[in-house]
């Protein structure tokens, strides 16, 4: 656009959309997609997350649940990988929803070489968030010996772990955790901030906060509350599974699995309580213990288990599904059709929608590739270019392009 346009040209378009209130991006119908192999010669063991090491070497590694992280080739027809990362013996993985399930490069990986992981544990059961170190001698090698423990949550079921761990642009670590299991958040755990279940947390894995091996940032919301955790940054959460900032806007988006009726993504904002388990989308769900300091905040967009929901939803043209994976929006240079899209799928039904939102409210939103229930969208994954992928469970890695 910059190329194209003049700043005086661009101005008068900009006056003439105004008057027009049609060129807007938000009124334009949102492109359908296709998915391209993206390493067509390689495939994986229940791949959860990519992400391209941000230094420069253009490595991209990906994570596979039972525990490996391997880096891809350069060349994307190769058909090696290189295991950098191995802790397949500690039997991390146990049932469907535990095992390694997130990672995350420090902002400094490059001058520092450290990098942080989110896995499942038994006897006790509990997830552990752990920072790991380059080996000294090969940058393709993480050094297991390295390992320091951050952060032990003891999980008093075996599934709703969360996993999602990411920088955010103010370099402190965000970390999802579901509310600890089964149905109905029994424990009422998402609505206790006593508790580290059902939220997002953020530290500091730079600083330390008295005894603990991280630090808890003063600016979080519950800091100095004798009942509630330094560490939350948001609750109300029933299992974000898979949450990414904006590169553009900063924005906190995620992907908030649902029970039995209603899928969700959220914009996770500092001490907001998304609802869980007194609410399930937009719709009032259990009586909950805590009375919330301030109201629910509602998600986003929100879409149904059955198409026959849908007229109780104001998304009513939205398609169903039954897991939603939170992605990303795209910020990438290749397709500029997609760019500001908040992209996002369902785990179960395979299908990929997109939204456009203002900064208030969802001005747009479409199914952008149709549901596939034999294909399982364990992830999407973003590259150092903002490039967007969705990370197959049956083990393939697609590219996502407009699909003409
Ligand atoms: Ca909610």
């Amino acid at each position: 656009m910059k190329s194209i346009l003049s700043g005086r040209a661009a101005r008068g378009v900009l006056a003439l959309c105004v008057a027009l209130s049609v060129c807007s991006s938000s009124a334009a119908p949102l492109p359908k997609l296709k998915l391209a192999n993206a390493w067509p010669n390689l495939k994986f063991k229940r791949p959860l997350w990519m992400e391209q090491a941000p230094d420069g070497s253009g490595r991209i590694f990906l994570l596979e649940q039972q525990g490996r992280i391997v880096i891809l080739p350069k060349d994307r027809q190769g058909a090696e990988v290189a295991e950098f990362f191995d802790i397949v013996s500690r039997k991390t993985y146990a049932q469907d929803e535990e095992g390694l399930l997130g990672m995350a490069f420090h902002p400094k990986f490059k001058e520092n070489g450290k990098f942080y992981v989110f896995y499942s544990m038994q006897d006790p059961m509990r997830s552990v968030v752990s920072e790991f170190t380059v080996a000294k001698d090969n940058p393709n090698k993480a050094d297991l010996a390295s390992e320091r423990v951050l952060l032990q949550i003891v999980r008093p079921f075996w599934n709703h772990d969360g996993g999602c761990i990411v920088f955010g642009p103010d370099g402190k670590l965000y970390i999802s955790h579901g509310d600890g299991g089964k149905r109905d958040d029994p424990l009422d755990n998402a609505q206790n901030p006593t508790t580290l279940l059902g939220c997002v947390m953020r530290i500091d894995v730079d600083t330390r906060t008295g005894v603990l091996p991280y630090g808890i940032p003063k600016d979080n919301p519950f800091v100095g509350r004798e009942d509630a955790r330094g560490e939350i940054w948001a609750n109300g959460l029933r299992n974000v599974w898979r949450m990414s900032f904006d590169r553009e806007t900063g924005q906190l988006w995620a992907g908030d699995v649902g029970q039995d009726k209603w899928e969700e993504i959220d914009l996770i904002v500092k001490g907001g309580n998304y609802g869980w388990r007194a609410r399930e989308g937009f719709h009032p769900w259990l009586k909950t213990t805590f009375v919330p300091a301030q109201p629910y905040i509602d998600p986003v967009i929100e879409y149904p288990h059955v198409p026959g929901l849908a007229t109780e939803s104001k998304f009513n043209k939205h398609s169903h599904g039954l897991s939603v994976t939170g992605g990303y929006v795209y910020r990438g240079k290749k397709h500029p059709s997609l760019r500001g899209l908040y992209l996002y799928g369902d785990y179960k039904q395979g299908t990929v929608w997109g939204l456009r939102h203002d900064g208030k409210t969802v001005t747009a939103y479409d199914e952008l590739i149709a549901a596939n229930p034999i294909r399982l969208i364990a992830s999407f994954a973003e590259d150092g270019d903002g490039e967007v992928y969705m990370l197959g469970f049956e083990g393939k890695i697609f590219a996502l392009e407009p699909a003409k």
